[in-house]
């Protein structure tokens, strides 16, 4: 094991998903997606979730910055950058519309032939997230979304043409993004965007959830056991938001709480990997009288359709305590989740912590021995363009610098078997918790405000030259 240095042939490169950036919402065919009846919130407030679309209402994602008109000259952009990957995700309401047709959108199919032939033509490999919050709407207002069984077929028809047609174009590919989100079912954006779920009062909301995972943990372990048919080259992953869970203090309840909330977030991961439910969810939902629906050929389909690694983002860190009177070390974000002194935050209220993304390699590693892949990372900041169009973003170069040296030390040092890394919004794009512009975590700068005004121009930023260079030297010039 060389001791020095990335890899050869890691993967640098940037992420994005496509109703973040594509617009073009009903171009070529394309049906209305989760994302089209999502308006504009603030750093302190989610979007609101509108019941089909209001005349009257601003919807960021119909638009976006345009990449569907775009494509050709960002993509210039990422390849002057030096970028050996690209992710993106399919959007699915492209490739069928509504959800439930039998034959795909040959005009939707063509668009992403054209864009992943443009990526290969600078020796960009593409990554594809299948499912990255773009369920089709009327899945969820004919289906319910997640909650209905019906979705895993329709999920695995679309993963499977995907993976026919673009077998020779893609190696890499990811099922659906972030999953794990949804554990806060508490709030409504996540069970939305994760699962096309709204909830009605009187839901049980946290049953709802996890049958909505359950029925996708299956639909991916499907997805993976043909998309393998289809080519064994394939490498296809999950996708798990990472923020790792701190104790408050050494006292061994917050320990143990610590602990406890980790496994409710990222039990998700062990089904993906080893393709059964770990033992400590399922006391949980005998004591919680959570009843789903899980037969046995479920269970025999995780276990055939484990992923080949993990594909996470990391943005933070938490830390929780445990309140008196919580016996089961039972998680509710509202009463247990506490500030970090030792860390500052952003501007939306996330704590920057890299030392933390190096702790989270190691758990990853420790607990499930996977290849691992970094497919976001970044910093969502207030951009300033000066007089002469430049953008001095000192902030966003210091926040990727200090998580690359962490990522350095794990392989370096802790023998991390990582695969790439994919900083978040390489290029400005619509915000999937806001709906902002102005959160942006581009190289490119891309002239758009929150109310939809601007000329889509794009334009390199200070982070762009420098993340140029660290690509060059595969992360020794940071
Ligand atoms: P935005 C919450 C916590 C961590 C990651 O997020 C999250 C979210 C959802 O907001 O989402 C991922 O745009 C997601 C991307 C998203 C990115 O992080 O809210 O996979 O789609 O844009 C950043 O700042």
């Amino acid at each position: 094991m060389n001791n020095k240095g990335l890899p050869k042939g890691f993967l640098w490169g940037g992420a994005v998903a496509a109703h973040q950036l594509e617009g073009g919402w009903q171009a070529g065919g394309k049906g209305p997606s989760v994302a089209d009846v999502m308006t504009v919130g603030s750093p302190k407030s989610y979007r609101k979730i509108t019941e089909g679309i209001i005349p009257g209402e601003y919807y960021p994602n119909h638009e976006a910055i345009d990449f569907y008109h775009h494509y050709k000259e960002d993509i210039k952009l990422f390849a002057e950058m030096g970028f050996k990957c690209f992710r993106t995700s399919i959007a699915w309401t492209r490739i069928f519309p509504k959800g439930d047709e039998l034959e795909p959108n040959e005009e939707g199919l063509k668009f992403y032939d054209d864009l992943f032939d443009e990526c290969l033509k600078y020796n960009i490999e593409p990554v594809v997230t299948l499912s990255h919050f773009e369920l089709p709407y009327y899945l969820v207002t004919e289906y319910g979304g997640f909650r209905n069984r019906k979705l895993i077929d329709f999920f695995v028809r679309f993963a499977a043409v995907c993976f026919d047609r673009y077998k020779s174009k893609v190696k890499y590919w990811m099922t659906f993004n972030e999953i794990n989100n949804q554990a806060n079912f508490n709030e409504d954006f996540a069970p939305f965007t994760n699962s096309g779920i709204y909830y009605k009062p009187g839901d049980n909301r946290e049953e709802i959830m996890y049958q909505a995972a359950h029925y996708e943990l299956v639909a991916s372990a499907k997805a993976v056991q043909i998309g393998h048919a289809i080519n064994p080259d394939f490498e296809i992953g999950c996708m798990i938001a990472l923020v790792p869970i701190y104790p408050e203090t050494c006292k061994p309840s917050d320990i143990l709480m610590a602990q406890k909330v980790m496994e409710r977030k990222y039990f998700f991961t062990d089904v993906h990997v080893h393709g059964k439910y770990p033992n400590y969810i399922q006391k949980y939902w005998q004591r919680k009288n959570i009843k789903l629906d899980i037969t046995p050929q479920d269970l025999e389909v995780l276990t055939k359709g484990t992923v080949d690694y993990i594909g996470f983002s990391y943005y933070m860190s938490n830390v929780v305590r445990h309140n008196k009177g919580n016996d089961h070390y039972d998680y509710n974000e509202k009463t247990d989740l506490v500030g970090n002194q030792y860390v500052k935050k952003s501007d939306w209220g996330w704590q920057i912590d890299p030392e933390g993304l190096r702790y989270t390699l190691n758990w990853l590693t420790d607990t499930y021995r996977l290849p691992l892949f970094i497919v976001e990372n970044g910093f969502g900041a207030y951009d300033k363009v000066e007089a002469d169009g430049s953008v001095h973003d000192s902030y966003r170069i210091e926040y990727l610098r200090e998580h690359i040296k962490q990522m350095k030390l794990a392989v370096e040092e802790d023998g991390v078997d990582l695969m790439g890394y994919t900083p978040w919004g390489c290029i400005d794009l619509v915000s999937a918790g806001t709906g902002e512009m102005e959160k942006r975590y581009g190289f490119i700068y891309v002239d758009k405000d929150n109310k939809g005004n601007g000329t889509l121009k794009r334009s390199r930023k200070d982070s762009f030259a420098w993340y140029k260079k660290v690509i060059e030297s595969n992360g020794e010039t940071l």
